[in-house]
Protein backbone atom coordinates (compact mmCIF):
# COMPACT_ATOMS: atom_id res chain seq x y z
CA UNK A 1 0.00 0.00 0.00
CA UNK A 2 1.02 3.65 -0.76
CA UNK A 3 2.86 5.51 2.27
CA UNK A 4 0.25 8.36 3.43
CA UNK A 5 1.50 11.65 3.37
CA UNK A 6 1.78 13.62 6.51
CA UNK A 7 -0.34 17.17 6.94
CA UNK A 8 1.33 20.65 7.53
CA UNK A 9 0.57 22.32 10.41
CA UNK A 10 1.27 25.94 11.01
CA UNK A 11 0.81 27.55 14.18
CA UNK A 12 0.52 31.81 13.58
CA UNK A 13 0.55 34.52 15.86
CA UNK A 14 1.49 37.83 17.29
CA UNK A 15 4.46 37.57 20.04
CA UNK A 16 3.53 35.11 23.24
CA UNK A 17 -0.07 33.85 21.64
CA UNK A 18 1.54 30.49 23.12
CA UNK A 19 2.51 29.22 20.02
CA UNK A 20 6.14 27.62 21.03
CA UNK A 21 4.10 25.62 24.24
CA UNK A 22 0.90 24.36 21.67
CA UNK A 23 3.16 23.11 18.83
CA UNK A 24 4.88 20.98 21.98
CA UNK A 25 2.04 19.88 23.14
CA UNK A 26 0.34 19.05 19.80
CA UNK A 27 3.88 16.75 18.72
CA UNK A 28 3.88 15.04 22.08
CA UNK A 29 -0.07 14.13 22.13
CA UNK A 30 0.28 13.18 18.56
CA UNK A 31 3.30 11.19 18.78
CA UNK A 32 1.74 9.63 21.64
CA UNK A 33 -1.25 8.14 19.65
CA UNK A 34 1.13 6.51 17.28
CA UNK A 35 1.09 9.21 14.77
CA UNK A 36 4.38 10.01 12.90
CA UNK A 37 4.88 13.84 13.95
CA UNK A 38 7.84 16.37 14.37
CA UNK A 39 7.79 20.38 15.05
CA UNK A 40 10.03 22.79 13.40
CA UNK A 41 9.92 26.22 14.15
CA UNK A 42 10.88 29.73 12.43
CA UNK A 43 12.73 31.19 12.09
CA UNK A 44 15.33 28.40 13.22
CA UNK A 45 18.23 29.96 14.87
CA UNK A 46 20.13 27.32 14.77
CA UNK A 47 21.56 27.69 11.46
CA UNK A 48 23.95 30.17 9.72
CA UNK A 49 21.53 32.28 8.60
CA UNK A 50 18.99 31.92 11.50
CA UNK A 51 22.24 33.24 13.54
CA UNK A 52 22.30 36.25 11.63
CA UNK A 53 18.12 36.65 11.56
CA UNK A 54 18.87 36.12 15.44
CA UNK A 55 21.47 38.72 16.30
CA UNK A 56 19.41 41.36 14.00
CA UNK A 57 16.23 40.08 16.51
CA UNK A 58 18.26 40.56 19.75
CA UNK A 59 19.42 43.86 18.18
CA UNK A 60 23.00 43.19 18.58
CA UNK A 61 23.31 44.18 14.65
CA UNK A 62 21.47 46.15 12.23
CA UNK A 63 20.23 44.58 8.75
CA UNK A 64 18.48 46.84 5.84
CA UNK A 65 14.74 45.82 5.70
CA UNK A 66 14.77 43.87 2.46
CA UNK A 67 17.89 41.80 3.51
CA UNK A 68 16.27 40.53 6.60
CA UNK A 69 12.97 39.81 4.86
CA UNK A 70 14.98 37.88 2.60
CA UNK A 71 17.37 35.97 5.42
CA UNK A 72 13.57 34.91 7.08
CA UNK A 73 12.51 33.68 3.90
CA UNK A 74 15.96 31.45 3.00
CA UNK A 75 16.23 30.49 6.45
CA UNK A 76 12.64 28.53 5.47
CA UNK A 77 13.68 27.44 2.08
CA UNK A 78 17.40 26.14 3.19
CA UNK A 79 14.70 23.39 5.33
CA UNK A 80 11.84 23.04 2.47
CA UNK A 81 14.29 19.76 0.86
CA UNK A 82 13.68 18.66 4.39
CA UNK A 83 10.03 18.98 4.94
CA UNK A 84 9.22 17.35 1.70
CA UNK A 85 10.83 14.34 2.33
CA UNK A 86 9.27 13.93 5.61
CA UNK A 87 5.80 15.08 4.52
CA UNK A 88 5.88 12.49 1.34
CA UNK A 89 7.34 9.88 4.26
CA UNK A 90 4.23 10.43 6.31
CA UNK A 91 4.96 12.85 8.96
CA UNK A 92 3.10 15.13 10.11
CA UNK A 93 4.92 18.32 10.70
CA UNK A 94 3.57 20.77 13.03
CA UNK A 95 5.56 24.37 12.13
CA UNK A 96 5.62 27.61 14.46
CA UNK A 97 5.34 30.25 12.69
CA UNK A 98 6.02 29.93 8.53
CA UNK A 99 5.67 32.21 5.59
CA UNK A 100 2.77 34.24 6.83
CA UNK A 101 5.32 35.48 9.70
CA UNK A 102 7.36 36.56 7.05
CA UNK A 103 4.38 38.51 5.30
CA UNK A 104 2.67 39.81 8.16
CA UNK A 105 5.84 41.09 9.87
CA UNK A 106 7.37 42.39 6.76
CA UNK A 107 4.49 44.23 5.89
CA UNK A 108 3.44 45.70 8.83
CA UNK A 109 6.91 47.77 8.79
CA UNK A 110 5.81 50.84 6.89
CA UNK A 111 2.30 50.86 9.27
CA UNK A 112 4.22 51.70 11.77
CA UNK A 113 6.79 54.66 11.03
CA UNK A 114 6.96 55.15 15.12
CA UNK A 115 8.40 51.70 15.97
CA UNK A 116 11.99 52.32 15.30
CA UNK A 117 11.45 55.04 18.09
CA UNK A 118 9.88 52.31 20.09
CA UNK A 119 12.71 50.09 19.96
CA UNK A 120 14.37 49.04 23.18
CA UNK A 121 11.39 50.73 25.57
CA UNK A 122 9.09 47.35 25.40
CA UNK A 123 9.91 43.94 25.07
CA UNK A 124 13.41 42.32 25.04
CA UNK A 125 13.40 41.91 20.83
CA UNK A 126 13.16 43.54 18.12
CA UNK A 127 9.51 43.77 17.41
CA UNK A 128 8.34 43.42 20.61
CA UNK A 129 6.03 46.12 21.22
CA UNK A 130 2.48 46.47 21.46
CA UNK A 131 2.03 49.28 18.99
CA UNK A 132 3.73 47.19 16.27
CA UNK A 133 2.11 43.71 17.51
CA UNK A 134 -1.52 45.39 16.52
CA UNK A 135 -0.04 46.17 13.36
CA UNK A 136 1.20 42.85 12.71
CA UNK A 137 -2.50 41.29 13.95
CA UNK A 138 -4.15 43.46 11.21
CA UNK A 139 -1.88 41.89 8.72
CA UNK A 140 -2.77 38.41 9.65
CA UNK A 141 -6.68 39.04 9.50
CA UNK A 142 -5.39 40.29 5.82
CA UNK A 143 -3.77 37.39 4.61
CA UNK A 144 -6.60 35.42 6.29
CA UNK A 145 -8.93 36.08 3.67
CA UNK A 146 -7.13 33.75 1.26
CA UNK A 147 -9.31 31.17 0.46
CA UNK A 148 -6.94 28.81 -0.76
CA UNK A 149 -5.45 28.62 2.91
CA UNK A 150 -7.62 26.24 5.42
CA UNK A 151 -7.28 29.13 8.07
CA UNK A 152 -8.75 27.86 11.79
CA UNK A 153 -9.14 31.08 14.00
CA UNK A 154 -8.05 29.59 17.65
CA UNK A 155 -9.15 31.97 21.03
CA UNK A 156 -5.33 32.16 22.47
CA UNK A 157 -6.93 33.68 25.45
CA UNK A 158 -8.70 29.83 26.90
CA UNK A 159 -6.32 28.09 29.13
CA UNK A 160 -3.54 26.04 27.75
CA UNK A 161 -5.65 22.52 28.23
CA UNK A 162 -8.39 24.53 26.24
CA UNK A 163 -6.47 25.73 23.65
CA UNK A 164 -4.80 22.39 23.21
CA UNK A 165 -7.83 20.43 22.89
CA UNK A 166 -9.19 22.83 20.24
CA UNK A 167 -5.84 22.58 17.94
CA UNK A 168 -5.42 18.97 18.64
CA UNK A 169 -9.03 18.42 16.89
CA UNK A 170 -8.83 20.60 14.08
CA UNK A 171 -5.30 18.92 13.58
CA UNK A 172 -6.71 15.17 13.72
CA UNK A 173 -9.16 16.83 10.85
CA UNK A 174 -6.23 18.06 8.88
CA UNK A 175 -4.24 14.80 9.20
CA UNK A 176 -7.24 12.69 7.87
CA UNK A 177 -7.79 15.26 4.76
CA UNK A 178 -4.23 15.24 4.28
CA UNK A 179 -3.97 10.90 4.09
CA UNK A 180 -6.91 11.09 1.65
CA UNK A 181 -4.93 13.22 -0.47
CA UNK A 182 -2.32 11.94 -3.30
CA UNK A 183 1.94 11.78 -2.70
CA UNK A 184 3.27 15.10 -4.26
CA UNK A 185 -0.13 17.15 -4.19
CA UNK A 186 1.35 19.71 -1.94
CA UNK A 187 4.27 20.59 -3.91
CA UNK A 188 2.99 21.28 -7.17
N1 LIG B 1 9.50 36.82 12.24
C1 LIG B 1 9.62 37.66 11.13
O1 LIG B 1 9.72 38.88 11.28
N2 LIG B 1 9.61 37.12 9.88
C2 LIG B 1 9.50 35.77 9.66
O2 LIG B 1 9.51 35.33 8.50
C3 LIG B 1 9.37 34.92 10.82
C4 LIG B 1 9.37 35.48 12.09
C5 LIG B 1 9.23 33.43 10.62
C6 LIG B 1 10.85 35.79 16.56
O3 LIG B 1 9.89 34.78 16.48
C7 LIG B 1 10.41 36.96 15.73
O4 LIG B 1 10.60 36.70 14.34
C8 LIG B 1 8.96 37.29 15.87
C9 LIG B 1 8.39 37.25 14.47
C10 LIG B 1 9.58 37.40 13.61
N3 LIG B 1 8.89 38.63 16.44
N4 LIG B 1 7.97 38.97 17.19
N5 LIG B 1 7.17 39.26 17.86
P1 LIG B 1 9.75 33.68 17.63
O5 LIG B 1 8.75 32.70 17.13
O6 LIG B 1 11.10 33.18 17.95
O7 LIG B 1 9.26 34.47 18.93
P2 LIG B 1 7.79 35.08 19.30
O8 LIG B 1 6.71 34.36 18.59
O9 LIG B 1 7.90 36.52 19.20
O10 LIG B 1 7.53 34.89 20.76
P3 LIG B 1 7.42 33.65 21.55
O11 LIG B 1 8.13 34.04 22.76
O12 LIG B 1 7.99 32.49 20.81
O13 LIG B 1 5.82 33.44 21.81
P4 LIG B 1 4.87 32.16 21.70
O14 LIG B 1 5.63 30.97 21.22
O15 LIG B 1 3.67 32.50 20.97
O16 LIG B 1 4.41 31.91 23.20
P5 LIG B 1 4.89 30.79 24.25
O17 LIG B 1 6.39 30.81 24.43
O18 LIG B 1 4.27 29.50 23.98
O19 LIG B 1 4.19 31.37 25.55
C11 LIG B 1 4.57 32.64 26.09
C12 LIG B 1 4.27 32.65 27.61
O20 LIG B 1 2.86 32.55 27.82
C13 LIG B 1 4.89 31.46 28.37
O21 LIG B 1 5.27 31.90 29.63
C14 LIG B 1 3.73 30.46 28.45
O22 LIG B 1 3.85 29.60 29.56
C15 LIG B 1 2.53 31.39 28.58
N6 LIG B 1 1.30 30.86 28.01
C16 LIG B 1 1.17 30.16 26.85
N7 LIG B 1 -0.13 29.86 26.62
C17 LIG B 1 -0.84 30.40 27.63
C18 LIG B 1 -2.25 30.43 27.95
N8 LIG B 1 -3.17 29.85 27.16
N9 LIG B 1 -2.62 31.05 29.07
C19 LIG B 1 -1.70 31.65 29.87
N10 LIG B 1 -0.35 31.65 29.64
C20 LIG B 1 0.07 31.04 28.51
MG1 LIG C 1 7.57 30.89 20.43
Amino acid sequence: MACKRGALIVLEGVDKAGKTTQCNKLVQVLQQSGRPAEMMRFPDRTTTIGQLISAYLEKKSDLEDHTVHLLFSANRWELVPLMKKKLDQGTTLVIDRYAFSGAAFTSAKPLNPSEAALRGQFGEERYETSVFQRAVQQKFEQLMKDPSVNWQVIDASQSVEDVHTDIKTRTLNAINTAENQPLGQLWK
